[in-house]
């Protein structure tokens, strides 16, 4: 019994907190950020888009108010990780691409002394070449691993 109180306890949280979003054939899931330092010059964006539709699409941007937010994606070469712009992000008819650490993400530059903090909620705006534009909040969230890659010096 206590078991399960507790599996309910964790899991709860997340259920809370998953939101997702839909535009025309883009499902957007559980849009996440998370904390930063607070001398953090940029923070990193996360989400899970999916194409429902049977037409490729493309995340052309990401609007927010900030001074600069990029698409980045990461390359890792001789172990060590560096992140680079792109363009855009293509979901293939029926494909789920996914914005991870480590991977694709969306870099806010300039959070210049107001941290992303827990609980936060950061509004942007998704630009589909095709499917149009999606209003989104990403939550902050506690960063689940302290040594994950740090944003703080980018
Ligand atoms: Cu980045």
């Amino acid at each position: 019994m206590r078991f399960w109180i507790m599996l309910v306890a964790l899991f709860m949280p997340m259920a809370a907190f998953a939101h997702d979003y839909k535009i025309g054939d883009m499902m957007v899931m559980h849009p996440v950020a998370f904390e930063t330092t607070p001398s953090a010059m940029s923070g990193a964006g996360y989400f899970t888009v999916t194409n429902t539709g049977d037409q490729a699409d493309r995340l052309l941007s990401v609007e927010a108010d900030f001074p600069r937010v990029m698409i980045h994606d990461t390359k890792v070469t001789d172990g060590v990780a560096t992140m680079f712009h792109i363009d855009a992000v293509t979901i293939a008819p029926g494909e789920t691409v996914a914005l991870t650490p480590g991977a694709k993400h969306v870099m806010f530059m300039g959070l210049n002394g107001d941290p992303f903090e827990i609980d936060e909620k950061i509004p942007a705006t998704l630009v589909f070449e095709n499917a149009g534009r999606l209003a989104i909040e990403f939550n902050v969230e506690p960063r689940p691993d302290a040594h994950a890659m740090d944003h703080s010096n980018h």
